[in-house]
């Protein structure tokens, strides 16, 4: 790939990461282990987020490895282990949640508790790290669909998000992270990673959605707050990321019961959040063909039909990992993100 790439990210199986040598590890800024959760050799310094969520489609486990070249630093912050360079941060942490999750009494539920506690934990740590700006967050809970006194347990999960962006003095329209919520098995703690960096990064929204911090109270008493994708520059190079992306249109889900046409949807969103960042940059950086794909699949059973259509839509180059998880909305089936380097100018001759 050309360009200034100076942040990357790579699929890899987990068998071939054994054979890394300890100084291959210094150059990474931390990694993402789906699956069964094998072992995972790394040195202690590098920060692994656990998603378990199952991957369908292959033998092994894949990991997401995100490297950069500069010298890196890791360390710990209450539950948060990170290591970042001069620019840019990747933190993990875990949290199992405790106490009731029907919040009785008028109490916050466990959801909403560790959601709250994970949240304060992340600003603080990079308020005092010197990385304030979160460009990209991946939550992973248990049940995202299930339901409390208080109504589903995605919509717990956002009204804990909105207050602590809120307490912790952040905006929660226009400039926020991307993200993606999406549900594993019960029993799973929270699971989150994220991207932070020195500077700002550039929010998008895409001009087919209703941005999702404006979503109305139908979808939950306080709204989500994320953004449909982030444009950051890292150390002179420029990655575009985009937040989950399902089958919606305006604010309503779209194809209800139908795997292959909400596929076909997600794809017309993210190639027009490419078309987006393009027109922001002001230049042809960004382009589906080099972007990398993850898949979130509801059932097993659509994962030949999903991939059958992404097949049609993305070229072969282009990796997709599908992991099996619950999406935030009963009737989606398929949730599907991006992340990709710019480059200087396609147009001129590259990609
Ligand atoms: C949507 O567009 C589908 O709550 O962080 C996508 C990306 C979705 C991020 C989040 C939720 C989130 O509303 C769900």
């Amino acid at each position: 790939m050309s360009g200034p790439t100076i942040i990357r990210v790579n699929y890899l199986p987990h068998e071939e990461l054994l054979l890394r040598p300890p100084a291959w590890w210094q150059g990474v800024l931390g990694a993402v282990s789906f699956g069964r959760g094998l072992q995972f050799p790394v040195a202690p310094d590098i920060p692994v987020a656990p998603v378990g969520l199952p991957e369908l489609g292959t033998g092994h486990s894949t990991c997401e490895v995100w490297e950069v070249s500069e010298p890196l630093r890791s360390g710990h912050c209450g539950p948060i282990h990170y290591r970042a360079g001069t620019q840019v941060l990747f933190g993990r942490l875990v949290l199992e949640e405790v106490g009731s999750a029907i919040g009785d009494h008028g109490h916050s539920t466990s959801l909403q508790k560790i959601t709250a506690q994970a949240y304060a934990q992340v600003f603080a740590a990079l308020d005092s790290l010197g990385y304030p700006n979160l460009l990209r967050v991946w939550n992973y809970f248990a049940e995202i669909n299930g339901t409390t006194a208080l109504g589903e347990r995605y919509h717990e999960f956002n009204t804990a998000r909105r207050q602590e962006f809120l307490l912790a003095r952040r905006v929660i329209e226009g400039q926020v992270p991307a993200a993606c919520a999406l549900g594993s098995a019960p029993g799973s703690p929270l699971v989150m990673y994220f991207l932070a960096s020195t500077a700002a990064a550039h929010a998008l929204e895409n001009p087919r959605q209703l941005s999702a911090y404006r979503y109305p109270t139908e979808y939950g008493p306080d709204s989500p707050t994320f953004s449909r994708a982030v444009l950051a520059t890292v150390l002179g190079g420029s990655c575009l990321y985009t937040s989950g992306t399902a089958s919606i249109l305006g604010h309503c889900t779209v194809h209800a019961g139908n795997a292959a046409a909400q596929t076909r949807e997600s794809i017309s969103n993210i190639v027009e959040l490419v078309a987006q960042a393009n027109r922001v940059s002001g230049a042809q950086r960004y382009s589906i063909e080099a972007m990398q794909f993850k898949a979130y699949v509801r059932h097993a059973a659509d994962l030949e039909e999903i991939r059958a259509e992404l097949a049609m839509l993305l070229p072969a180059s282009c990796p997709i990992t599908y992991l099996q998880a619950d999406i935030c909305r009963r009737e989606l089936l398929v949730e599907i993100e991006a992340v990709g380097s710019g480059t200087t100018d396609i147009s001129s001759g590259l990609g």
